[in-house]
């Protein structure tokens, strides 16, 4: 069913989310601080805004998706949000995402935060996803044409849900990085083909390592770390071999060495008989 849609902020996101918008047949009407962003919009049928007031006044559902949050205030300022879903695909901070919830929903708007797991060329592909929190039933009016920008996931009413769980899988893919890069350098330090050793041992490696995860989150959730497969002793004994092999190979091991620490802390603490997901105790602050 076509909506009408507003859309504020065209940047590269944006214009990316309002296109897909146009494309599945919504009214969409957009707002850039830089007008001339709108023209390729425009010239497919969007409807300029003069104001963000303008594009708020013309329809039920805002999706506003702008540099960050305090820019996001400066837009919505000076408009009338009552009876209005505000969709924000700002990306943000578990906190920035309340407030911006509370702030709307003084303003008599219902507030729905998003968290984009794509880059521009993904929206509306298979493979897009973008995770909301917040209030459901403004989640639900307009999901269908939320479905319409990528796979819309709905992760709860604590409209810091979503942000948080976007910052939770971007630390994976960092984590991810790290090791790649790490891996990376060791290999071409050694002058064997990156590529190959990339597609043939690595990722393979990778993805039967992943497997383990869902165990390890049940570990976790359960506070039982023990193990029967590799301990933290055994670990901590291969990061010392690790990062002494990296030194030898001319290769700086910075981005390993944090893991390293917190290794030795745990089994300092005379815990070198758990597993490796004991390391997340040590993660948390004390008085959690
Ligand atoms: N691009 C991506 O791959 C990532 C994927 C994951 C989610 N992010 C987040 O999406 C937000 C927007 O990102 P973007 O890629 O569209 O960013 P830009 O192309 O740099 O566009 C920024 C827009 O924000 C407008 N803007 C900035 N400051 C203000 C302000 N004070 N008042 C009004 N508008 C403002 C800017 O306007 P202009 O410079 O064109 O006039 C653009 O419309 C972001 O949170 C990512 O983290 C994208």
């Amino acid at each position: 069913m076509s909506e009408n849609i507003s859309v504020l902020g065209l940047g590269l996101m944006g214009s990316a989310l309002a296109d897909a918008l146009l494309t599945a047949g919504h009214r969409v009407t957009v707002w850039n601080r830089t007008p001339s962003k709108a023209d390729p919009l425009v010239a497919k049928g969007a409807t300029r805004a003069a104001t963000p007031a303008e594009a708020v006044e013309a329809s039920p559902l805002v999706i506003a998706c702008l540099l960050d949050y305090p820019s996001v205030y400066q837009v919505l300022q000076d408009t009338s949000l009552a009876g209005r879903v505000i969709a924000n695909l700002t990306t943000g901070r578990p906190a920035e995402a309340r407030e911006a919830a509370s702030w709307v929903a003084e303003r008599g708007a219902d507030y729905v935060d998003g968290g984009i797991m794509a880059v521009p060329h993904m929206i509306a592909k298979p493979g897009a996803l973008i995770l909301y929190s917040g209030s459901r039933p403004a989640f639900d009016r307009h999901e269908q044409a939320l479905a319409d920008l990528a796979e819309p996931r709905y992760v709860g009413e604590d409209p810091g849900m979503a942000p948080l769980l976007d910052l939770a899988m971007l630390t994976g893919m960092y984590g991810q990085m790290a090791g790649f890069l790490e891996a990376a350098a060791l290999v071409t330090s050694a002058k064997y083909p990156l590529k190959e050793f990339t597609e043939t041992l690595l990722i393979p490696w990778l993805n039967a390592t992943a497997a383990l995860q869902p165990a390890w989150a049940e570990k976790i959730e359960a506070g039982d770390h023990h193990t029967e497969v590799s301990n933290l002793e055994i670990n901590r004994v291969g990061l010392e071999n690790l990062v002494s092999a990296f030194r030898e190979q001319g290769v700086k091991p910075d981005l390993l060495l944090p893991m390293k620490t917190v290794i030795d802390q745990r089994t300092a603490r005379g815990l070198g008989h758990e597993g490796l997901s004991g390391l997340i105790e040590e993660l948390y602050n004390e008085g959690r």
